[in-house]
């Protein structure tokens, strides 16, 4: 088998640079692990950038975002007992719209599909070969045969687990981690959003989330410990913790119902610097990991594939390698920027067990002078609905 760009990994990343690719005439084989099934399953992200509506237009996958999508023009901060509105549009002429990452993924999956793209499920075993050298290749198991991909550049689209960035020799990696001392629970509800905006919370509890993904179902999430068991928390558990850290108006108008989908996600933040070996460009969560605090992390990797995909396409058309060469240094320029404002909305608005006294007042200054100063309100806006490419 031979293509141009062999993507490892059938995610968001994977599947955007491999449509992207190919609507401009640039072949590509995505490998992906999972079932699509499963792919889809997976309940992640809720909250699209503006720049990540475009590329997504731009992809020919625009359509069922533009008629289905909840358009937001601001957000709430919850401290205190009252409710503050991030007016976004106000602040920054812009907005951010609310359309889960199971859409965005299905709708690529159609695309790929209606346009006869290979996108191959349950391979195991991926190893890249020679990364070095103008003839790379990819080796995998699929559908019980040992395969191999002959390709010009492999995309590590892979995810944090994956396998490619581990290709990349340990003492060429530049790795930079932050791991927080605690995880989100989150459930998924078939009843009304509390609010029609998001609402994000501190309470001396810790934070609290209130989403939502159409306005028939909600996602909720609480700060919780990192190794928390979602079993041990029954709805009514979870109903009441939740509760608990929202203002008593909210409290009391909150709906609730059955979970139709419970688990924990730790927070981390990570960045590999390194995201070129060779042949081997990563992009998306293979080379970086935002805690979910600012909803960045699917548009992190819009972003990323936005750059990949111009180098890529400039180097097909014309042999300038110049983008592909700096593909990194650009990318890695706006990821810093986004790992800061993640790591900041983290740390302004959680329960962190290890802080001292100082540090806590220093972060109740913080809320407050956030919510009366509208410089720091607009600083806050326009890192939300995304900084420029
Ligand atoms: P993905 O979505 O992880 O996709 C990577 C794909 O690679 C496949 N894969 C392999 N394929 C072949 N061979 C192997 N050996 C492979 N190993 C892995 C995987 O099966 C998968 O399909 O990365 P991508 O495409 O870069 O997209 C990034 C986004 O998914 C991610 O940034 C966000 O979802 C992060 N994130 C969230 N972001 C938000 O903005 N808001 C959220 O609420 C939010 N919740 C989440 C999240 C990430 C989570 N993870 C990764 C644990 C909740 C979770 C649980
Ligand atoms: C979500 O709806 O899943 C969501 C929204 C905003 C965030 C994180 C997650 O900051």
């Amino acid at each position: 088998m031979r293509t141009a760009v062999a993507i490892v990994g059938g995610g968001p990343s994977g599947l955007l640079l491999s449509q992207l690719l190919h609507r401009a005439g640039i072949g590509s084989v995505v490998l992906e692990r999972r079932s699509r099934d499963y792919v889809l399953g997976r309940i992640r992200a809720g909250v699209l950038e503006d720049g990540t509506q475009a590329l997504l237009r731009r992809a020919g996958v625009g359509e069922r975002m533009d008629r289905e999508g909840l358009v937001h023009d601001g957000f709430s901060l919850a401290h205190g007992g009252g409710t503050h509105r991030i007016d976004l549009a106000a602040l920054t002429g812009r907005s951010v719209m609310v359309y889960g990452q199971t859409e965005v993924t299905k709708d690529l999956y159609a695309a790929r599909d209606a346009m006869g793209g290979t996108v191959l499920h349950g391979v195991e075993d991926v190893a890249l070969h020679d990364l070095t050298g103008d003839a790379p290749s990819v080796t995998f198991r699929h559908e019980g045969a040992d395969r191999r991909l002959a390709c010009d550049f492999v995309a590590g689209c892979d995810g944090f687990h994956g396998p490619t960035r581990q290709s990349i020799p340990a003492p060429e990696r530049r790795e930079f981690e932050r791991v927080y001392p605690f995880g989100w629970l989150g459930i998924l509800s078939e009843t009304a959003p509390v609010d029609h905006e998001l609402i994000y919370a501190t309470h001396g509890d810790g934070f609290a989330l209130c989403s939502m993904r159409n306005p028939r179902l909600s996602r909720y999430y609480i700060q919780c410990r990192a190794d928390e068991n979602p079993d041990d928390w029954p709805d009514a558990r979870f109903w009441d913790a939740l509760r608990a850290r929202l203002p008593a108006a909210l409290a009391e108008a909150l709906e609730t119902g059955p979970s139709i989908e419970k688990s924990v996600a730790p927070l981390r933040s990570y960045v590999c610097e390194t995201m070129r070996h060779g042949r081997l460009f990563l992009a998306g969560d293979a080379a970086h990991i935002v805690p979910p605090t600012g909803a960045k992390g699917l548009n992190l990797a819009a972003a990323d594939i936005h750059y990949l995909s111009e180098a890529l396409i400039a180097w097909y058309g014309t042999g300038d390698a110049a983008p592909l060469d700096g593909y990194a240094a650009r990318a890695l320029r706006r990821i810093w920027k986004t790992e800061r404002f993640s790591w900041w909305m983290t740390s302004i608005l959680h329960d962190f067990p290890d802080r001292s006294p100082f540090e806590r007042r220093m972060q109740r200054a913080e809320l407050d002078y956030l919510t009366q100063s509208s410089a720091a309100m607009t600083a806050l806006a326009e890192n939300y609905v995304g900084l420029p490419y």
